[in-house]
């Protein structure tokens, strides 16, 4: 006689748990997460400080595992392993992951913080889109305030970049071809390789990081203004992500909010880097008026020009929701 043996309330929890998986004590599950910047680098650092909090606090709940940077997986090749599954998640930029999506370039385009991207439509509009082109849940943006700069070996006087080669992402394409450099793409890891060679002329770069693989040995002269806001973000595999749990789901919203709440960090960082550059000795090249507004309006035409060329009706709601 087992029927009597189970008690109403005993039955009534077990089918509510079948009901509401996310109400049960569920198993601590674990993602695997790789980054597209070198380890020792600034991003990988202030991840890992985030790392440290979120799996202490995640015991019993959701485990990130961190593999490593692009000797794990190489830097371009991370949004297609996010994509297909072979990792959960990845410390990554846009411009690392065109071949993915073109759109995900159009990021550096932003000119709001990504709080007020929550708030206005344009993060759920880029999940939307993530999501249906990429396979990917866009989580959370990690890095703000970090203009792009281009550092050069070579004076130029005007923002004319004729005669020059220079390293370049996605980011940069448009803007310096524009300009008439001649371009060659690299991952970041191959770019000291490139100066030290004599195999491009600069390189372009956030305002901060350069010291961390030692790109200042091999740098004269950083052009002022900056342009664009770097974007480094957290992105997770869409069927990873709809495996967790509620619980686990809330704890992953809380830490990434959390994330995102550290973000001023970057602002000091900016202002730190440009000190140590001008104490390594690297010079700033700045134009005349005329040539400080040619520079950064032809920073954003290109930018937006190709954004409209790759997706007109996203770059033209991201364009609305985000540019000044
Ligand atoms: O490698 C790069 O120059 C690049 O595209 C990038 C993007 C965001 C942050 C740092 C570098």
């Amino acid at each position: 006689m087992t029927a009597h043996r189970t008690s109403p309330s005993r039955f009534l929890f077990v089918v509510a748990a079948m009901l509401a998986p996310g109400l049960v004590a569920a198993q601590e599950a674990t993602l695997r997460m790789v980054s597209a910047f070198a380890e020792n680098g600034i991003y990988v650092q202030h991840l890992q400080k985030w790392l440290q909090t979120f799996n202490s606090e995640g015991k019993g709940t959701l485990q990130i595992n961190f593999i490593g940077g692009p000797k794990a997986i190489p830097t371009f090749e991370v949004g297609n392993a996010v994509k297909s599954g072979v990792v959960d998640m990845a410390l990554s930029t846009g411009a690392f992951y065109t071949n993915v999506m073109p759109e995900a370039d159009f990021l550096k385009l932003t000119q709001v913080p990504v709080a007020e991207q929550r708030r206005n439509g344009a993060f759920a509009a880029i999940n939307e889109l993530w999501m249906q082109k990429a396979n990917m849940v866009y989580l959370g943006r990690m890095v703000e305030n970090q203009p792009f700069h281009l550092y050069l070996n070579k004076k130029i006087d005007k923002p004319d970049l004729t005669g020059l080669k220079i390293r370049i992402t996605p980011v940069y394409r448009d803007f310096f071809a524009g300009l008439g450099a001649s371009v060659v793409t690299t991952p970041p890891g191959e770019v000291y390789t490139a100066l030290e060679r004599n195999v491009v002329d600069g390189y372009g770069w956030p305002i901060g990081g350069i010291f961390d693989l030692n790109w200042h040995e091999k740098t004269k002269y950083r052009v002022d203004p900056g342009f664009y806001d770097a974007e480094v973000s957290i992105v997770m595999n869409v069927d990873a992500y709809r495996k967790l749990d509620t619980r686990q789901k809330a704890f992953l919203d809380k830490q990434v909010a959390a994330l995102e709440a550290m973000n001023g960090f970057w602002k000091t960082y900016a202002a730190d880097e440009t000190a140590r550059q001008e104490k390594a000795g690297i010079q700033t090249i700045r134009f005349d008026a005329a040539g400080t507004k040619a520079w950064t309006d032809k920073a954003y035409e290109a930018g937006w020009a190709t954004a409209m060329k790759a997706n007109p009706d996203f770059a033209q709601k991201l364009k609305t929701l985000t540019a000044k």
